[in-house]
């Protein structure tokens, strides 16, 4: 974080939005009207789950890379012939241990194994009982997004080591209507720019910091020469803020930059995934092209 805010131009990884408040406020984003994304995947993996589990197979262990409420993973368990088992993964662990509670009695004969990490940082695997068909790898939502090209490059090829012989089921955000965009994180009801702000009062909390939450102010554009949201919190003044002893300076209208989401043309994930070894082998879109749904397989 001090790293971050002490470069000349300050940023911190959005990873950190996701404490148990975070989490919940991201929930809340989710069930947005102005917030395509959760509801445009959803129906996609509605009409087209038979297509989907068909590909997976019988006795696939799936490994959820922040799997949040694991919400969406019930769509395919409800349809997979015995899934040898469900990895989630997520860096807020109340959450995480809240779904899992949730999970288990809805899904007695599934073997169930969380693991509370960051995910882009190394982690063990659990090996689960039962015999495992082949691993797939479930990333939904488009958090590949919050990736620049060469991290998303080397995440994607770090899936598909986890993964050889299976495959990853992925959802990504396409290109649009800019408008459509700006909406989508910028909504009417202040929900994002609560999101984004609430990384501060989590500064404050963990790190011992004063950071005025009405001197911030959300900003959230389209980069079109960048393919990506860009996400900010903009000092409202010339101010000082103390974390812990440091002293961080802030200029009237100076940034901190605290999400990206980059936006793909199918044809552009397509090259992204080829580079980091898969192989596309189906996109589903909504009627709309909002969004898509992707089965990449390793070999
Ligand atoms: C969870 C990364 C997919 O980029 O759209 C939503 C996070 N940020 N509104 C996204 C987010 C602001 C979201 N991802």
């Amino acid at each position: 974080m001090l790293q971050g805010l002490q470069d000349a131009r300050k940023e911190l990884p959005s990873k950190y939005f996701y404490d148990d408040a975070g989490s919940r406020l991201f929930e809340q984003i989710c069930a947005l009207d102005e917030y395509y994304p959760t509801r445009t995947e959803l129906s996609i993996m509605r009409e087209r789950m038979a297509e989907m589990v068909a590909l997976l197979g019988p006795n696939c262990l799936l490994i959820e890379y922040g799997s949040g409420s694991s919400t969406k993973i019930r769509m395919l368990l409800d349809a997979l012939q015995d899934p040898a088992g469900y990895v989630p993964i997520d860096i807020a662990k109340e959450q995480l241990l809240r779904s899992v509670a949730a999970l288990t009695p809805a899904y007695p004969a599934l073997e169930v194994l969380p693991v509370c990490a960051d995910y882009t940082s190394d982690f063990a695997l659990p090996s689960p009982t039962k015999l495992v068909s082949r691993r797939i790898a479930y990333f939904p939502g488009s958090t590949i997004g919050n990736f620049d090209r060469e991290p998303a490059k080397r995440f994607l090829q770090q899936i598909a080591r986890v993964c050889t012989g299976g495959g990853l089921l992925i959802g990504v955000d396409l290109k649009k209507d800019c408008n459509i965009l700006h909406r989508a994180y910028n909504d009417s009801q202040g929900v994002t720019a609560r999101f984004n702000l609430h990384l501060l009062e989590r500064i404050n909390r963990e790190l011992d910091a004063n950071f005025q939450l009405d001197q911030f102010g959300h900003y959230a554009f389209y980069n079109p020469g960048q393919s990506r949201i860009e996400m900010h919190l903009v000092s409202l003044t010339d101010q000082v803020v103390c974390i812990g002893k440091v002293e961080i300076a802030f200029k009237l209208g100076e940034s901190i930059w605290t999400e990206s989401s980059y936006k793909y043309t199918v044809e552009e994930f397509a090259r992204l995934a080829r580079a980091a070894g898969f192989t596309v082998e189906r996109v589903w879109t909504d009627a709309q092209q909002l969004f898509s749904v992707q089965y990449l397989s390793v070999a």
